[in-house]
């Protein structure tokens, strides 16, 4: 359907596969032209691990706000204009309160956003604000945010903008669509973070719709399903360990959530495509940040490498064979948390006089 992904003309997924999304007749798209994100080859991960498998980067990063987000907020944003919504309201580790931000300003009504005290990285916390946002910090985590903002939704107070809301999975599988659109067909594997789980439902849910779209329009093979591959951080996998997590504790505060709202459908994605969903461990998730940034040229924030590190640790364990293509989903940009970032590389920096000699003796010559 879009072969040529960022094309000019592109003007975000609604107008892309407004077919497959769904929404009702009239609905007018509030977007940011979101989506068309790039699959760059990662050869120096394939290396990394070790073996001869073809690594593409879903990189999501380059979405209008950072974060895979904005794929679900355009739909979930247009849905609620036009069923007349004044104020959009979520729960958030970050990313969604800077794409709901984002959105509803572009859409022009009120946004306010609850996020856990002291665990949301700067960057995202200063978009919420730049957007215009009202932001709510709560002495409590994810969990209690998103408990407390259904209550609130469901007086009909406000229009609840969290993944629990079917719009933004309809938005989120266009990301599914555009990886078979441009390889051709499904990936061997599709490896992704695991949080609240709205994003490893909307691929699993994608791929399957859009093979059986592709086989009913019958001018090309049916593109297959992959495998599904989540992660979680260690402090923070309730789904690994069956049972919530109430004090999850992660480096990838993205993914700092003790029991996810698709937990049900995350385990369903896992087991009907011949997957699983495991953990990767704090110091795992920032090994593979740095050799991604410095291997690939490419700055993920670190609940992104989950994705890194779990393909890694899938090499180590023998899943992956000779010539499988693995797509691993990059969600979000490594500026947004720019204190993660210069803790993890503390030292690569020298400071010396500003003359001619003290810069060269600087810098090693
Ligand atoms: C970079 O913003 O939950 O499993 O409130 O920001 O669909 O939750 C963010 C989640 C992965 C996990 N990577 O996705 C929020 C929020 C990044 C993220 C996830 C998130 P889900």
């Amino acid at each position: 359907m879009t072969t040529a992904i960022r094309a000019a003309g592109w003007r975000g997924v609604i107008e892309a596969y407004s077919d497959l999304i769904g929404l009702p007749a009239g609905c007018r798209p509030v977007t940011l032209y979101e989506g068309g994100t790039p699959l760059v080859p990662a050869p120096g991960l394939a290396k990394a691990a070790g073996l001869d498998v073809d690594v593409r980067l879903k990189l999501e990063a380059l979405n209008p706000t950072g974060s895979f987000k904005d794929r679900g907020m355009t739909v979930a944003v247009s849905a609620a204009i036009h069923s007349g919504a004044k104020l959009i309201v979520c729960a958030s580790t970050g990313n969604t309160a800077a794409s709901a931000a984002a959105f509803a300003a572009r859409a022009g009504i009120a946004c306010a956003v609850v996020v856990p005290e002291g665990k949301v990285a700067l960057g995202k916390m200063a978009q919420a604000r730049a957007y215009g946002a009202r932001i709510v910090i709560i002495h409590g985590n994810f969990d209690q945010a998103l408990t407390a903002v259904r209550a609130i939704a469901d007086t009909g107070a406000a229009a609840l903008v969290n993944s629990v809301n079917p719009w933004r999975i309809q938005g989120q599988m266009t990301a599914a669509f555009e990886i078979v659109d441009e390889l051709g067909s499904a990936p061997d594997w599709l490896v992704l973070p695991v949080g609240n789980a709205g994003n490893i439902t909307a691929y699993w849910k994608g791929f399957r719709e859009y093979d059986a779209h592709l086989g009913q329009a019958g001018t090309q093979t049916r593109p297959g399903l992959p495998r599904m591959a989540g992660f979680q951080a260690s402090g923070a996998a309730p789904i690994v360990r069956g049972q919530a997590v109430p004090n999850p504790e992660t480096v990838a505060t993205a993914i700092r959530i003790g029991n996810p709202a698709s937990w049900r459908q995350a385990v369903d994605a896992a087991t009907d495509s011949n997957g699983f969903i495991d953990e990767v461990t704090d110091e795992e998730i920032l090994a593979a940040y740095s050799l991604l940034a410095s291997t690939e040229g490419v700055f993920a924030e670190p609940a992104s490498c989950a994705s890194v590190a779990g393909m890694l640790k899938m090499a180590r364990q023998g899943r992956l064979r000779p010539g499988d293509r693995v797509v691993l989903v990059l969600t979000g940009n490594g500026l947004k948390d720019p204190e993660t970032a210069v803790s993890v590389s503390a030292g690569g920096a020298v400071e010396c006089e500003a003359d001619v000699a003290s810069v060269s003796r600087a810098m090693g010559l």
